[in-house]
């Protein structure tokens, strides 16, 4: 079966929005029905799509334009869920892989662990009110949460779980913001195009003076911005900078 038509032309201008910058407009109905042959019906239902996801903001009497972020991550210690939620947002997930990897050089030198030892990986589709936000890949010590697999981590927060089942105490963490491009493998999940910008957000969390979480949080570019709360406390971690830089 073919996808419906609106949905097909939501595709194609989710793929332009990606590359524009905020506050650009967008052609109207009509001339989005002339440019690409479809009703005006059909134009307005991608334009109606498009809007709800938060992509494009019309103003009465001015037309539409590419929506300011929606969504602005704290550079605080709090989890996607409780993010989410305190913005309004109905945090959801969808499962991308839950289980035992080898520790390669990299992840074994962030949780001081041999090279090849078991270490689980979390990667998830994060959602805001249905809406692709992130994919975020988390690393986690097999030996110190055995257990973790028996989760249903579309449903469960994480933190949630290491904090009340697992008595984690986050007292710690390092974050690195980069920009890159998004992996083909992610952009289809994202509702990005190819060769989208990306920003990638590293979080090196510790607990009782251990790295418990390395995770990567891929957010598409377009529709997000950071902001961050600037407080007086110099929190002393012993976080391994290249845990921090290294790509995973
Ligand atoms: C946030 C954290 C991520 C953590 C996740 C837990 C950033 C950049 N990252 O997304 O490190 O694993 O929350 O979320 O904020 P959860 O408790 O909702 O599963």
């Amino acid at each position: 079966m073919t996808a419906p038509k609106y949905r097909e032309l939501a595709d194609m201008l989710r793929k332009r929005i990606a590359q524009s910058p905020i506050g650009t407009s967008t052609p109207s109905e009509r001339q989005l029905a002339e440019d690409t042959g479809v009703s005006r019906m059909t134009a307005r239902r991608a334009i109606d799509e498009l809007v709800k996801e938060g992509l494009l903001t019309r103003e009465v009497g001015r037309g539409t334009f590419v929506a300011r972020p929606t969504v602005s991550v704290p550079l605080q210690l709090t989890s996607f869920t409780e993010d989410m939620r305190a913005r309004g947002h109905v945090p959801s997930s969808r499962l991308l892989h839950l289980g035992d990897v080898p520790a390669n050089e990299q992840v074994a030198t962030v949780f001081s662990i041999e090279v090849g030892a078991p270490v689980m990986l979390l990667s998830r589709l994060r959602m805001a009110d249905g809406v692709p936000m992130a994919i975020e890949r988390s690393h986690l010590r097999t030996d110190v949460f055995p257990g973790l697999d028996r989760y249903d981590f579309a449903e469960e927060s994480l933190y949630r779980v290491l904090i009340e089942d697992y008595g984690v105490r986050f007292e710690a963490g390092e974050q690195v913001i980069r920009a890159g491009i998004v992996r083909d493998a992610d952009a289809e999940s994202l509702r990005v195009s190819k060769g989208a910008a990306v920003l990638e957000l590293v979080r090196v969390s510790v607990s009782r003076g251990s790295v418990v979480e390395w995770t990567t949080s891929t957010y598409p570019a377009s529709r997000f911005e950071l902001s961050a709360r600037i407080a007086p406390v110099t929190v002393q971690g012993s976080v391994p900078r290249s845990a921090l830089r290294a790509r995973d």
